[in-house]
């Protein structure tokens, strides 16, 4: 019989899977101060950056096995094409990683800003990527290549100072003794017995703790099954493995089920959002505000949907996507652990290869900006980008460069120095104005997607206070409306609905127009808000105030797009008019919002 547990775990005496199954170690419940959890927690929260490695069997066939495809889940190819595990297992008598290096690999991620490396050492398929003491027949010693994966990775980690960590599956669709056994399991005989799935869990864990150095974190997956693996399963896991290396970070997915707090914030990733562990671990999802308080590391990958193995019909994310989202993730105080899925011959493929190394370059320059930061003190900023800070410094990533060359900072400290990081040794010159200070920016971006600006300010950042948000519920006057049958979808009023899903659209073959919004009185207005919905039409346009029965211009640009933020010195008035004086066609408004006092 071909089973997955078929010598002995040394320190349990564990026999066979035919053998009944011995005591489990019964690790003490785990408890450490807050200095000590500090202490723990802290090159996580430095960190940021981490990378993820999905790496088995299944990137063979990388998404095609014989006729069948898949554009998603490629490492779950063996359960959604149900292979039997008797043809799945043919893929370890093949395995042969010849272009392994993986002190390049780590080379090439520490370049990149990359702090933490993250493998599976045993994904759900159950194949182990260490010569395994705990079987005989699903491991990386019964493959061609026969060398142990992780021994090398660990030690390169090691050598180039980043921490190593461990992916690992609990739920095993190889293991005959895992609880929700697939039917795809042809090798499987009898009953599953949970207890000696443990024992192989634990003993599997206790090899990995002993042999690989110190582990920054065990990222564990795999236990949804609640039928397969309880809550008081997940308990003692995390129990046991802290007793392994105290020392060790885990992710929420033990299992462990213990009394929910309640998030003030919608996520939809629930089974991410357990409070066990260290960390709670969104999958594909950034938390709309962060969670403040709450430790939290999304994990991306770099080939979507939902590509973690390596998938040769599928393409990458764009640089660009992935380094804001870093620089999003990183200014709501969270990490971001992104993905890559090596090729079966050990490499990583060209395109994730190109976009690590542009990663590198802009680390080069800006690294400061995310390693050891912390979250945003802002809200909100008038500007498109992020920021991060660390104490005395506001690092503004500005993603959509300012037209006007002023940047608006929204803070009331004292500004000791502006400058990019781009161009050191020269000062940017700053103003103090009504909303904060103001930075002077040279008239091109050096980095167009995300040039930062450090500001270094006197004591903590202090925010100048978010203006609120005015009713403007008096009647919305236009130049012209769509004519005919849309009209009634198109009308004014969708202006100042607050839902920049609903547009009104000018006379068709208008290409200037004109919207005046009204509040019930006069208010003092420091903001406008203008979205064009979807479309990007107006190419010059003005804003202004009526006050004292004169129309006063406020503002200019030159586009408005989906979300313009305009801020100016604190104006009186009941009526504001935009004026799009060019538009490449039909003008068209999604939002007029107003904000002050
Ligand atoms: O099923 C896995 C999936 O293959 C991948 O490993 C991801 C990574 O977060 N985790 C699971 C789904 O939540």
């Amino acid at each position: 019989m071909r089973s997955a547990v078929s010598v002995a775990f040394a320190a349990l005496l564990l026999a066979g899977a035919n053998c009944p199954a011995q005591a489990l170690p019964v690790a003490a419940p785990f408890q450490e101060s807050k200095e000590a959890n500090d202490a723990r927690m802290q090159w996580f929260r430095d960190a940021k950056f981490g990378m993820f490695i999905h790496w088995g069997l299944y990137s063979q066939p990388a998404g095609k096995w014989k006729d069948k495809t898949t554009g998603f889940g490629a490492e779950w190819i063996q359960e959604q094409k149900a292979i039997p595990s008797s043809q799945y297992s043919v893929l370890a008598k093949t395995w042969n990683p010849t272009q392994y290096n993986p002190r390049e690999w780590v080379r090439l991620m520490k370049a990149a800003g990359i702090k933490y490396v993250c493998i599976t050492t045993k994904h759900h398929d159950g194949f182990c990527l260490w010569p395994t003491k705990m079987n005989d027949d699903w491991n990386i010693a019964c493959t061609p290549g026969g060398k142990d994966l992780l021994k090398p990775l660990a030690d390169a980690c090691r050598a180039e100072g980043l921490q190593f960590c461990i992916y690992h599956s609990v739920m095993d669709w190889h293991h005959p003794d895992w609880p929700g056994r697939p039917a795809f399991n042809d090798y499987a005989k009898g009953q599953p017995d949970k207890a000696r799935f443990k024992q192989y869990l634990y003993g599997q864990l206790k090899e990995l703790f002993s042999n690989y150095g110190p582990i920054g974190m065990v990222w564990f997956d795999g236990t949804w099954d609640r039928k397969s693996w309880t809550s008081e399963d997940g308990k003692a896991l995390e129990d046991y493995t802290r007793s392994l290396q105290p020392s060790v970070i885990l992710n929420n997915r033990s299992g462990y089920l213990p009394p929910q707090r309640k998030l003030n914030i919608e996520i939809s990733n629930t089974y991410s959002y357990i409070f066990a562990g260290d960390y709670i671990s969104p999958e594909n999802e950034v938390p709309s505000t962060g969670l403040p308080g709450i430790e939290w590391e999304t994990c991306q990958t770099m080939q979507p949907p939902k590509n973690w193995g390596y998938n040769r019909l599928v393409g990458f994310r764009p640089f660009e996507d992935m380094l804001r989202q870093l620089v999003d993730v990183t200014s709501k105080g969270g990490n971001m652990l992104l993905n890559i899925g090596p090729t079966a011959e050990g490499e990583i493929a060209p395109q994730a290869r190109q976009r690590l190394e542009k990663f590198a370059a802009w680390m080069q320059v800006n690294s400061e900006a995310i390693h050891g930061t912390t979250a945003s003190p802002f809200e909100r900023l008038p500007f498109d980008g992020r920021c991060t800070q660390k104490p005395g410094k506001l690092f503004l990533h500005v993603f959509k460069w300012p037209a006007d060359g002023r940047l608006l900072v929204p803070v009331t400290n004292k500004v000791r120095s502006a400058r990019l990081l781009a161009i050191p040794g020269q000062n940017l010159a700053v103003t103090v104005v009504a909303n904060g200070v103001q930075v002077a920016l040279p008239a091109a971006a050096p980095d167009p997607i995300d040039t930062v600006v450090v500001v270094e300010i006197e004591g903590p950042a202090v925010p100048v206070p978010a203006p609120k948000k005015l009713s403007v519920d008096g009647p919305v006057e236009v130049s012209s409306v769509w004519p005919g049958r849309d009209q009634k979808d198109l009308k004014p009023a969708n202006i100042t609905d607050g839902n920049s899903g609903t547009i009104w659209a000018a006379e068709e073959s208008a290409r200037e127009a004109s919207v005046t919004v009204e509040m019930q009185k006069e208010a003092e207005v420091t903001q406008i808000r203008l979205s064009e919905g979807p479309y990007a039409r107006t190419q010059l346009f003005d804003v202004e105030a009526q006050v004292g029965g004169q129309w006063k211009k406020i503002a200019e640009g030159t586009a408005i797009g989906a979300d313009l933020v305009l801020n100016f010195p604190a104006v009186k008035a009941q009526k504001f008019r935009l004026n799009i004086r060019k538009a490449n066609d039909t003008p068209a408004l999604a939002e007029f919002q107003l904000f002050g006092k």
